[in-house]
């Protein structure tokens, strides 16, 4: 369960860290998956519908960045998916009808771990409200110089910042960021980041000679509707399936006015939508 101080700081900051989420065990048979999900895999032959290697390295490179979708396609991320523990959490700050949305591991590899720049979730998937959460589970002790997330902490009230220039979708903020006002979020192995989806947020190049993984699974509560905005929208609805209570009929608005990210031309992820741009 999450303490009364860390749903207020939720509800303050946007985020709230929980330290010693996973028992090392579990974070250690995690990070086993991993490796055997990616194993096998070079830049020059991947599987692309599973996962997404780190571009600058030679064809026989196997440095992965990111594992698609873990929560749908292998059992122990989909059981921690729906695990007690978990669900318990998200329904104190999301209420008790609750859709799992996604799901994905950044693995930040040492040495290049590619950047992520800063974004609001919810810029990605117009909901009609923001009852939408991210939850972080860093698989390694994650710190400011292999690149743990950075986060602006209490924007997430605020209208949503510009995405798009030129009238596209950038997959990042357009106009200036205030990074002066963004923290370090830094934790052991194991620890659990809870974040708003409207919380702008970053990390940057793993330059350390350690690992940085990270998986990320993301829950909204039934009554946030997708908004469609084409092709895309049905992407990221393919994972969707209720975890807790029930389907609900009627959609909560309480978001008035929202940019349609329109897209150049489709790409697999974040990564790729952001180098475009
Ligand atoms: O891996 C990170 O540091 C942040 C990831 C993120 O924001 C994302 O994949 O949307």
């Amino acid at each position: 369960m999450l303490t009364t101080e860390q749903i207020a700081q939720y509800q303050r900051d946007g985020y709230t860290f929980f330290p010693g989420f996973l028992s090392s065990e579990e974070a250690v048979a995690l990070l086993s998956d991993i490796e055997s999900i990616c194993a096998g895999n070079t830049l020059a032959k991947h599987d692309k519908s599973r996962l997404e290697m780190e571009p600058s390295q030679p064809p026989d490179g196997a440095t992965v960045r990111r594992v698609y979708e873990p929560c749908t396609y292998y059992l122990r991320f989909h059981a921690l998916s729906e695990s007690e523990q978990l669900l318990r959490c998200v329904e104190q700050l999301l209420g008790s009808n609750l859709l799992f949305h996604y799901s994905k591991i950044n693995m930040k590899p040492p040495a290049i771990g590619s950047v992520v720049e800063w974004h609001q979730d919810l810029a990605y998937y117009p909901l009609t409200n923001h009852d939408s959460v991210a939850v972080l589970f860093y698989l390694d002790d994650a710190t400011s110089s292999n690149g743990c997330l950075q986060v602006i902490p209490g924007c997430h009230r605020a209208p949503l910042l510009n995405h798009t220039r030129d009238g596209f979708f950038q997959g990042r903020i357009t106009d200036p960021v205030d990074t002066s006002r963004g923290l370090y979020v830094e934790g052991r192995a194991g620890s659990a980041i809870f974040m708003h989806c409207m919380t702008p947020h970053a990390s940057t190049t793993n330059t350390s000679s350690l690992p940085r993984r990270t998986l990320i699974l993301s829950y909204r509560a039934a009554d946030a509707f997708p908004i469609y905005v084409g092709p895309v929208t049905l992407d990221a609805e393919a994972h969707v399936r209720l975890v807790r209570g029930r389907q609900l009929n009627v959609a909560r608005c309480s978001i008035t006015e929202f940019p349609i990210p329109k897209q150049q031309r489709k790409t697999a992820s974040l990564y790729e939508l952001q180098e475009m741009s």
